[in-house]
């Protein structure tokens, strides 16, 4: 996970951190990215199990379990609107997206995932 500093040039970081919020476990949640500082959301727009196995590596848990949209809506910035993961990439910012905080969503589309926690 990367720790961005203000001062530091974006470039010189290789991934945004990514956090899952939810009632019932770390391992699940909705989607929330930080991006300069900011919290925000990613949009259920096309989001499958290739987005959700990034986002779970990312986290360092084994395999995504489910995609989908269950943990209510996140507020601050839409980051991500239809993400387009391959699946093998190791961060979430590494996959193709509509461009950061270009979207058509509300924050009752707000993306989760399930991890596997074992
Ligand atoms: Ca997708």
């Amino acid at each position: 996970m990367c720790i961005c500093i203000a001062s530091a040039p974006a470039a010189h970081c290789s991934g945004e951190e990514v956090r899952l919020v939810g009632e019932s476990g770390p391992h699940e949640g909705r989607v929330e990215v930080l991006h300069n500082g900011a919290w925000g959301t990613v949009c259920s727009f096309g989001w499958d199990m290739q987005d959700a196995a990034v986002v779970c590596r990312q986290l360092g848990y084994g395999r995504a379990v489910a995609a989908l949209v269950a943990y209510g809506g996140g507020s601050g910035p839409i980051w991500y609107d239809n993400v387009r993961c391959s699946g093998s990439e190791a961060s979430l910012t590494q996959c193709a997206h509509r461009g950061l905080g270009v979207h058509s969503c509300d924050h009752s589309e707000d993306a989760g995932v399930i991890c596997a926690s074992e």
